[in-house]
């Protein structure tokens, strides 16, 4: 959970903080976001030492849209250096700091996790899709496109431990943080695929997923708030 930082998040009318110091390694982000997340975990993987500046996503101040102007959290920021999106600022992270490479090296294979990556978005876009629906012919749809991608992710894993192979890897990374949320929401969809929900139990192991998790409670508050269109960002530990 210290993973994701518990700097207060700044909001519109917040002074923009001064520039990190040289060398030093910002991050821009928001404790619940999950894309946050995701860089947060190659960050936390690697042991690379950064600072959090957390941002208020739902009134952000004026200053944040010069960092990125698609609005967004995760943002990075290094030596006037900036760069925005969390499977970019994640790949620039694996690659530019010293380390175990998380990126899978084999083309072949980190090519073929790019597109269980891509079923494994289908789910989650379906997912959102289907928490909003009240239609239930359309729920229905959704629930079975869910199930079919969910599958493709199964069969994916097969019988190894991790999307990358023997140890948790960029993928992983990138997989986990959704998984993690359709995991406490929905337990049953996961549930019907034993391969991932054992994958679950054994990520929930590594010391990245460790140190960027939220106790569930806490989660679980935080979407209370997000569904009532009243996201609290400053709850649990705020420094
Ligand atoms: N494609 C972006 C998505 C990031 C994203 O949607 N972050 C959310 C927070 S979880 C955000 O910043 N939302 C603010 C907004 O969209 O205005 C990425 O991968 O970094």
């Amino acid at each position: 959970m210290a993973g994701m930082g518990n700097a207060k998040h700044l909001k519109a009318g917040d002074a923009e903080p001064a520039p990190p110091a040289k060398d030093v390694l910002r991050v821009y982000g928001m404790k619940f976001c999950p894309y946050v997340e995701r860089l947060k975990l190659v960050l936390a993987a690697k042991d690379i030492k950064h600072e959090t500046v957390n941002i208020n996503i739902q009134n952000k101040p004026d200053w944040f849209f010069q960092k990125n102007p698609r609005g967004t959290v995760p943002v990075i920021e290094k030596n006037g250096e900036i760069l925005y999106e969390s499977d970019i600022t994640a790949e620039y992270v694996d690659e530019a700091y010293p380390g175990r490479r998380l990126q899978t090296s084999d083309p072949l294979l980190r090519a073929k996790e790019k597109i269980v990556l891509g079923d494994f978005m289908e789910v989650v876009s379906n997912y959102y899709a289907l928490v909003k629906e009240t239609d239930e012919g359309k729920r229905s749809f959704l629930t079975a496109a869910i199930k079919a991608n969910l599958d493709k992710v199964e069969n994916f894993l097969g019988n190894t431990p991790y999307f990358c192979g023997q140890r948790p890897g960029f993928t992983d990374y990138m997989i986990w943080p959704k998984l993690e949320r359709i995991l406490l929401f929905d337990p049953e969809f996961i549930e019907q695929n034993p391969k991932i929900a054992s994958y679950c139990d054994r990520i929930g192991e590594d010391k990245a997923v460790k140190a960027c998790r939220h106790p569930n409670q806490l989660l679980l508050q935080y979407f209370e708030g997000f569904k009532a269109g009243n996201p609290v960002y400053d709850i649990g530990t705020v420094e």
